[in-house]
């Protein structure tokens, strides 16, 4: 483990038991006990589904364990109830890293439940976790408190520094796979070898990327979430978009750049005029910024890019009223980053059972809080010629007669431009840029 990050995890499960304690208090429950998740079986078979750790459980310890427990009561150390079977057909765990085990108890389990023997008062404990087992043991009301976990999550939006240094090394990750599926692509690999190229530089197996890459070339890039790898490269390369991450104990890079062969033309205009709009975007993440009002801005910037390209021939405020600008641009602006891609919290209102909804006709966007000093959001605006998206303009005479469709057409086979980036909120000014810092660290690397 890297030791720069590990040297904050005491202060980081400190802050973590600082976070739980007045809630634990305020609930009435003596204790809070974390199942990190068993391993489910394909129907009827024998097989796993690749394990996913319970993010409650990975939030307290930094490993992907299943049938694990911590057990914390406020003012003792946490016990962690760690599952190493004795097994010939898997590799079991490996012993518990002394880079952190030093801030627990530690029991080492060898059998699914034997945790189960030494948490005795369940009357007042509180349970996260979706174990089946779980419901054997204790009674529902018992197993993830709603009013609780909404409290939680909204700790978890604000990042301790052992999690900002995970998300740094998560980006420097991912930075590194970035770099070799854009040598790959310059180099003429299809989207299947991109994604290899991409896999060996993160180290990563398919199973531990925090979520599937999406390596797109062509109109590809215009389907959000493609996944179809295409084992040869397209006859004419036009474009190429990768939404791309890695993972670092548990916490998530989330980075998306988008490419193009060209050297000229209206698609190299629109990825500079989208790159600076991106970068002027994540300097609008301040603390206290409403994130619904940055999505907003990123709507009347994209309809700015559709006129002066002459693709749109509107005013862009109208272009964004009339949602003329969701037929280009119809995802939302980004999302929380932690331990889950799309991190926890995004539309928790700070009042318990309360969600803060989202705008109207803005049904994908995932966060609608203002911004916290130290949460993490991405910050990808796109811009996509989605046939699907673009035909029923043309049922509306006056917006049909303002769209340049011999431009959108010639367009279409580029599929889309997509640029995002994982930002810190700072107590002051423009924020830390995860990714930004992660590419110019590399590239210093190199020069070097
Ligand atoms: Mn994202």
């Amino acid at each position: 483990m890297t030791n720069h990050v590990m040297q904050s995890f005491s202060e980081h499960i400190q802050q973590v038991k600082a976070a739980v304690d007045p809630l634990l208090e305020r609930y009435h429950y003596e204790a809070l006990m974390v199942h990190s998740g068993a391993p489910v079986f394909r129907f009827m078979d024998d097989l796993e589904y690749p394990f996913k750790v319970n993010p409650h459980f990975n939030w307290w310890v930094p490993t992907a364990v299943p049938n694990s427990v911590v057990l914390y009561r406020p003012g003792e150390k946490p016990h962690l109830f760690y599952f190493q079977p004795v097994d010939y057909w898997h590799l079991p765990p490996a012993p518990p890293d002394e880079a952190w085990a030093n801030e627990f108890n530690i029991t080492l389990i060898r059998k699914g439940d034997e945790w189960r023997e030494h948490v005795v008062d369940a009357a007042n404990l509180a349970v996260l976790g979706n174990a089946p087992r779980l419901a054997v043991h204790f009674t529902q009301a018992a197993i993830n408190p709603t009013a609780l976990i909404h409290e939680i999550d909204l700790c978890r939006i604000r990042k301790t520094e052992y999690e900002k240094r995970c998300l740094v090394e998560a980006n420097i990750r991912a930075a590194r796979g970035h770099n070799a599926a854009a040598s790959a692509y310059a180099a003429g690999a299809s989207e299947f070898e991109t994604h290899l190229a991409y896999l060996q530089a993160t180290s990563h197996s398919e199973q531990q990327l925090p979520y599937g890459n999406i390596i797109a070339q062509n109109e590809h890039g215009g389907v959000l979430h493609y996944h179809g790898l295409d084992r040869t490269p397209p006859a004419q390369r036009h474009s190429f978009l990768i939404d791309a991450g890695a993972e670092f104990q548990g916490y998530a890079a989330d980075i998306t750049r988008t490419y193009t062969p060209d050297t000229d033309g209206v698609f190299c205009d629109l990825l500079a005029a989208m790159e600076t709009a991106q970068l002027d975007l994540v300097d609008g993440v301040r603390a206290g910024a409403s994130y619904v009002d940055l999505h907003l801005k990123a709507h009347r910037v994209i309809s700015r890019i559709l006129r002066d390209a002459d693709i749109v021939r509107m005013n862009p405020d109208d272009m964004v009223d009339q949602r003329v600008s969701n037929a280009f641009y119809p995802h939302g602006l980004g999302h929380y980053l932690g331990l889950q891609v799309h991190d926890v919290g995004g539309h928790l209102s700070d009042e318990v059972g309360n969600k803060i909804e989202r705008p109207e006709g803005h049904p994908y966007l995932r966060l609608t809080r203002s911004l916290a000093v130290d949460s993490v959001v991405t910050i990808e605006p796109g811009l996509y010629f989605i046939p699907q998206l673009l035909e029923p303009l043309k049922a509306r005479p006056e917006v049909n007669s303002a769209i340049n469709w011999s431009l959108v057409e010639s367009l279409q086979p580029y599929g889309g431009i997509r640029i995002e980036d994982d930002v810190l909120v700072l107590a002051e000014g423009a924020p830390r840029n995860f990714s930004r810092e992660a590419f110019s660290q590399l590239a210093q690397a190199q020069a070097a």
